[in-house]
């Protein structure tokens, strides 16, 4: 049973804007692997390796697999306690939003309805040639990047890769959305990748109070008001019970 303070039970019974910043760990009880856990990634290369444009003109092939391999483990996977409790939190605050580094899909299968995915989402392509998007598109061949039926260009998945710009409308929304929220969860994240590590760092800067769930410490540590080192799957069902509680 964890304990919260009295500032975290004052903050939860008067706030109606909640924020959940999430990253890669909120999902590693679903059984996809960390980017930089000791599981870590895909065979011998580095995220950093192989989620960027040059991997992808240089060996789109094996981008492609990679990407592919991903989504195959991603569709077996189901959303975890962590992902269902910050759904469930829509139901008691009546402004939530979920703002994700993951590609996953994880947070809209758990039921959560306003979600702003900073790096993109594993199911939606688009031809690197004309655009053209494949969305929610099952690809027969997993291993060859498969081609536009427009135009024959390579199709590419519609992530944010390494030295990528974010979707810039996206950031902006996450970015308000950060600056007006009154709680903050910062999630199963490193806090190493920028810009999207800024977004807690605004909702601290404009007042909210912000709260890390993480099994531990990280570059956020020191800027969180309060922390809750343990698995993300069994602090967040204990802290949606606690704002049931104190959430009239
Ligand atoms: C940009 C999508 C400029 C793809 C991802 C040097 C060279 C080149 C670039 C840079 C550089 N230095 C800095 C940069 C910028 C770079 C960056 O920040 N790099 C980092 C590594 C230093 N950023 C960029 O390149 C960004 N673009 O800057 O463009 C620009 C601007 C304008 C115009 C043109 C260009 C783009 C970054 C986006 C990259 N794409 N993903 C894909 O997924 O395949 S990033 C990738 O890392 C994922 O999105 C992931 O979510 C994200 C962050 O990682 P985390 O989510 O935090 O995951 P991680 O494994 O690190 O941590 C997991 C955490 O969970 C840990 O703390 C662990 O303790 C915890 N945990 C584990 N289990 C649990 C748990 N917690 C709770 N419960 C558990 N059970
Ligand atoms: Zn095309």
């Amino acid at each position: 049973m964890i304990e919260i303070s009295d500032e975290l039970k004052r903050r939860l019974k008067n706030a109606d804007k909640i924020l959940f910043f999430t990253g890669a760990g909120v999902s590693a009880e679903s059984g996809i692997p960390t980017f930089r856990g000791k599981d870590g990634l895909w065979k011998k290369f580095s995220p950093e390796e192989l989620a960027s444009y040059d991997a992808f003109v240089k060996n789109p092939d094996l981008v492609w697999e990679w990407y592919q391999f991903r989504r195959e483990t991603i569709r077996k996977a189901e959303p975890n306690d962590a992902h269902k409790a910050i759904a469930e939190f829509e139901k008691i605050y009546p402004d939530v939003t979920v703002v994700t580094q993951n590609i996953d899909n994880l947070h809209r299968r758990a039921g959560s309805s306003n979600i702003l995915e900073l790096h993109g989402n594993i199911e939606k392509n688009y031809c690197v040639n004309c655009g053209k998007r494949f969305d929610y598109v099952e690809f027969e061949n997993t291993n060859e990047t498969p081609k536009c039926d427009a135009c024959g260009g390579n199709i590419r998945p519609d992530v944010v890769w390494f030295g990528e710009a974010l979707p810039q409308d996206i950031f902006k929304r996450a970015e308000q959305k950060a600056m007006a929220s009154e709680v903050c969860f910062v999630v199963g994240t490193s806090a190493i990748v920028y810009p999207a590590a800024i977004i807690p760092y605004k909702a601290k800067e404009y007042g909210a109070y912000v709260v890390e769930v993480n099994i531990q410490y990280t570059d956020f540590t020191p800027d969180a008001d309060e922390s809750f080192f343990g698995k993300a799957g069994e602090i967040l069902p204990e802290l949606l019970n606690l704002a049931k509680e104190f959430h009239r």
